[in-house]
Order: C-alpha cells, then structure tokens, then sequence
C-alpha cells in the first residue's frame, strides 16, 4: 500500500516538473535598489547582452527557464531597431524573449500619468509606445505584452477619476486593436505606489474590468506583491480561472508592501495555495490553464543570479507540491463539510519534501542535481564581477 502511494506521488511530481515553466526578468539581473538609493554589485548586467547571458546560466542551470521577460525601454532603447540584435543574443545564450513589458512612466511627460493622464500628448505618446511594444513582440515572436500602470494620483479632488477610467478604456481598446490573433495582452494592477491617493487599476477587479472592455485577448496579470496586507490571493486566483480571466503571475514575496523579496521567503504556503487553486482547477475541468509564470523581482542586497536560482527553486518546488493535493478525496471532504479532512489534504501535501524527486529528475535530464551549488562553483560570478565591475562603478541607472 505504501509503495503504490509513493510511485503515485513520484509520478504527480515528475508529471510536475515536466510542465511547469517559469520566467525570469531582464531587470532583475541589473542594479536596483530602493528609492533612497541604490547599491550597486560589480556582477550586475549592464547591459541587454549581459541580461541574456544571465538568464542563459539560469535556464543552463535549472532547465525550466526558457524565456526571458524584456522591458522595452530599457532593453530595446531602439525599438524595432533593436530586435534583430535581441534575436541574435537569444540565439546565442539559449534564451528566447518572453513576454513585453511597455514603459509608460519614466517619461517625463507621464507626471499626471500615461492612459488616464488629462493632457492628450501623453496619451498619444503613451499609445505610440504601447503599439510599438506590440510590434516588437510580433518581431520577437512574443506572445504576451504585459502592461503596468504608475497612473493615479496623490490628493482627495485632484483627478476625475470616472474620467480618469474612460480614457483607459478608450486606449487599451485601442491597444488591443494591434495585437496579432496569437498575442494577449496582460493588464496588471497596484493598490498604491507610486500613487499614494488613488491608483488607476487598482485591484483585480479593476484589471479585469478593463481586460473585458478592451477585448478577448486581454487577460488579468497577478504580481503577488500588489495587494493590501492579509488579502486573500488564492481567492481572486481561484475567482480569475473561474472567469477565464487570468493570464498570468509575477511573483514575490512581501512582508509590508510591493517588496519584491525572494518568493516563499515569508510565506511559501501563501505560494502553494496559489498553485492549488489552479492545480485543482485543472483537475475539476480536465483542461489545462494557460497562465505565464513570471517571476518579478529585483534583488537590492542579494547576489541576482544566485537569487534567480533560489526563486526558480522554490517556485518548482512549491508547484511539485500543489500537485500532490489528493483531489478526489478533497472534493468528498468539502462536500461533506469534513473541514478537517478537508484542510489535511493541503497540509500533507504542503509538507511532502519534493526536493530527493526534483533531485533525480535533474539528474535524468542532465542538469545539475544543485544547481545553485553547480553555479558557485561553475566560476560564472568571479568571471562576470572582473568584466562587468568597471562600468557598474561607473554608475547605471535602475533596472537598466
Ligand atoms: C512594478 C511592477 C511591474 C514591474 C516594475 C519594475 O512594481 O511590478 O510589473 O515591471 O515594478
Ligand atoms: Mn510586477
Ligand atoms: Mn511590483
């Protein structure tokens, strides 16, 4: 009995770790901080071909990391002009570019804000660049362009916020309009900051409003940062599939607000409960969702790549884990109310350890059994903090 039950569980696990795929950011691998300054690490890529070789060691590394998130500005500061070379550093660090992300808030003219911003030159400046960020996925065979707003304001009376509203709708129904028949477009949201009053998209419900009115091929993006303390994600999560409204994720963690920490470094449970919702919606509808898991961070004080890693590694583990929910006996204990039945079965699979599965899965796959481990001692950092230290003592900005 016992030994069914283990080739069972290995079975879900190995099942897990052939689907699930997850993606790193560009801007994660470069010098951040907070905004009262920065701290800059002689290894931080400086610039795109350096973000690519990064994420080319993760994916080496890891297996499960096959594309890479691009932010327009600050990796294709040409724009379409910029593709053809992207395409060239793909192919050379085994990467391919992932989803889009437009930039319409560092422009100085984005004061008052982008798509909700009174004064229409920011809006057409706004849409120009969110058409181009959509041809540049066309170039660069992206699927996803994925949208987040700064827009908002920081004082009760000082914006039309129903105006505010029409003029989003108005543009992203126009955004939409440019997408190819395979692309989405992914609109995330963010209760406060930088707007410390009111913000534009403001929560899930928000996005997906907009999603809707803008439309088929819009879906919601959920950064697990971006939500007030306490609030119960799982939910909207669960809410979002139940909708077909749910595109995908940026993960993090968060003890206070949006602090970008490593995802699960506070609450990994809050992580697999998220990966329930969906594992188990996919079993009740035998269909698979499709959801981009990306991961959203940018590490102030920890080394970036070695941090990717860990990130990747908790993400897979965690999902290995939602994947062990016995679902037939969960669906009979919530229908008879067996509350602790029901609870149990999240608890026993949260406390399984995958890690020996994911071990020999690696190894069957040719990768490193550790690969943080195979990353400290491959010589990549020492090499990279020699021939990058220069020009980040020279100072770059954020992300870039
Ligand atoms: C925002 C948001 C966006 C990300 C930027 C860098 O808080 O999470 O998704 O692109 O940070
Ligand atoms: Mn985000
Ligand atoms: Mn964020």
């Amino acid at each position: 009995m016992v030994q069914i039950m283990e080739a069972r569980t290995t079975d879900k696990i190995l099942h897990a770790l052939e689907t699930f795929r997850i993606e790193v950011p560009s801007w994660g691998f470069a010098n951040t901080g907070t905004r009262f300054g920065k701290f800059i690490q002689a290894a931080a890529a400086t610039t795109t071909e350096e973000k690519f070789s990064d994420a080319g060691q993760v994916q080496a590394l890891t297996g499960i990391c096959p594309t890479v998130a691009l932010h327009v500005l600050w990796d294709l500061p040409d724009g379409l002009g910029s593709t053809t070379e992207v395409g060239k550093l793909a192919d050379r660090y085994g990467v391919r570019p992932g989803s889009i992300n437009p930039n319409v808030f560092q422009d100085q003219i984005y004061k008052y804000g982008s798509f909700g911003n009174p004064d229409e030159r920011a809006r057409r400046q706004a849409l120009e660049h969110s058409r181009l960020s959509v041809q540049i996925a066309k170039e660069l065979g992206s699927r996803d362009v994925s949208f987040w707003f700064t827009d908002g304001s920081n004082y009760p009376g000082t914006a039309n916020i129903r105006e505010r509203k029409r003029r989003f709708e108005e543009s992203l129904k126009a955004v939409h309009a440019e997408l190819a028949p395979n692309q989405r477009m992914l609109v995330e949201y963010k209760p406060f900051e930088p707007a410390f009053y009111h913000t534009d998209i403001a929560d899930w419900g928000m996005a997906m409003h907009f999603a809707r009115s803008s439309g088929s091929q819009a879906k919601v993006l959920v950064d697990t940062d971006h939500h007030y303390q306490s609030q119960n994600i799982e939910q909207i999560v669960a809410w979002l599939l139940s909708e077909d409204m749910l595109g995908g994720f940026h993960f993090n963690d968060r003890k206070y607000a949006d602090d970008d920490l490593t995802l699960g470094s506070i609450d990994p449970y809050q992580v697999f409960r998220i990966f329930h919702e969906i594992v188990f919606f996919e079993w009740e509808t035998g269909k698979p969702a499709d959801i981009a898991y990306m991961i959203d961070q940018s590490h102030n004080l920890k080394g970036k790549i070695e941090a990717m890693l860990q990130t990747v590694n908790m993400a897979q583990e965690l999902f290995a884990k939602a994947t062990l929910v016995d679902h037939e006996r969960l669906a009979a204990a919530q229908k008879n109310s067996d509350l602790i039945r029901a609870e149990s079965c999240l608890q026993d699979a949260f406390a399984t350890d995958v890690r020996p599965a994911i071990r020999e899965w690696r190894k069957s796959k040719g990768l490193p059994e550790d690969p943080l481990e195979a990353f400290r001692s491959s010589g990549y950092l020492e090499r990279i903090s020699v021939q990058r230290a220069e020009r980040n003592n020279a100072g770059v900005s954020s992300y870039a």
